[in-house]
């Protein structure tokens, strides 16, 4: 993995917010909010941390990253097209039919190691890919990033007591936790109390942090390397914003699940150029 500066991370993040922002004014739909606030993990893992072969994306010591809350997918296809696994045009076929860029990510797509949107279903996935790679001893590790509204689900948890009863010390959940799910915040919709307690009790090391902080989230990687093989789970509570870069999308729950028109689009572009 090339090393990168800080500044040089920063800055592809910012760019991954600008094609989010451009294929979903483009595509006229999609989830602009939970991407947004995921963009800087994304950025950390794909451009940082975690070892893949966008020429071969199969290659089988790779690292598997899970985007468990897939309806984020846009900032994954940024990610994955910017590292070339496949031609960067097709960013602007999100959602059309045909295109291996769907509303949420499916295997037609180089580099999407399973199908997610169904919640939880995406963390139980990586659970069990870290048992897989625990049985044919790699040294590969997952990374799957959760929503804070889909540590609602049931199978997240017992997700969570299977990757403990596993000693999965191969997994690295983040859960991006910027507070609002679709309809209203977490808290209004189903209280989670402190989450970072909980995967504490289900036997993982915790991390709290700022999930837009690009030098936490480096620091973090570095923590859990230092303690990479001490048989537990790994959590990072990333404290995120929803929408996090424009103005007007910042912790603004309407921006779940809505595309930006055209002058929307135009100070969204601007906000992310200049800064607000
Ligand atoms: C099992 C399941 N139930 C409901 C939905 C519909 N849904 C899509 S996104 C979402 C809210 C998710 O909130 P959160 O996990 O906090 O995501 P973020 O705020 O990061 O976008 C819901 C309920 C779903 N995709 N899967």
């Amino acid at each position: 993995m090339k090393k990168r500066s800080v500044e040089e991370l920063k800055e592809i993040a910012r760019d991954l917010r600008k094609k989010v922002v451009t294929m979903l004014y483009e595509a006229g739909s999609g989830h602009p909010g939970g991407a947004l606030s995921a963009a800087d993990f994304v950025t950390a893992c794909y451009f940082s941390e975690i070892n893949v072969d966008p020429k071969n994306p199969k290659w089988e010591e790779r690292d598997r990253f899970v985007l468990s809350k897939g309806h984020s997918c846009p900032v994954l296809y940024a990610a994955l097209g910017k590292l070339g696994f496949f031609p960067e045009e097709t960013l602007h076929t999100l959602r059309q039919e045909g295109s291996p860029l769907q509303g949420h990510p499916n295997m037609n797509c180089p580099g999407i190691e399973i199908p997610t949107g169904s919640l939880g279903q995406g963390f139980a996935c990586a659970v069990g890919m870290a048992i897989g790679l625990k049985m044919d001893k790699k040294n590969s590790r997952v990374f799957a990033v959760l929503g804070d509204g889909e540590c609602q689900e049931g199978e997240v948890w017992e997700s969570a007591a299977t990757a403990n009863k596993y000693k999965l010390d191969n997994l690295i959940a983040f859960v991006d936790y910027n507070k609002l799910q679709i309809d209203g915040t977490t808290d209004e919709i189903m209280p989670l109390g402190n989450i970072s307690e909980k995967f504490k009790v289900f036997g993982f090391e915790t991390y709290d942090i700022d999930g837009n902080d690009m030098e936490q989230i480096l620091d973090t990687f570095d923590k859990i390397r230092a303690i990479a093989q001490n048989g537990k789970p790994k959590c990072i509570i990333g404290h995120t914003v929803k929408g996090k870069g424009v103005s007007f999308m910042e912790n603004v729950c309407d921006w779940h699940g809505v595309a930006p028109k055209k002058e929307e689009y135009e100070q969204a572009m601007k906000d992310l150029e200049e800064g607000f």
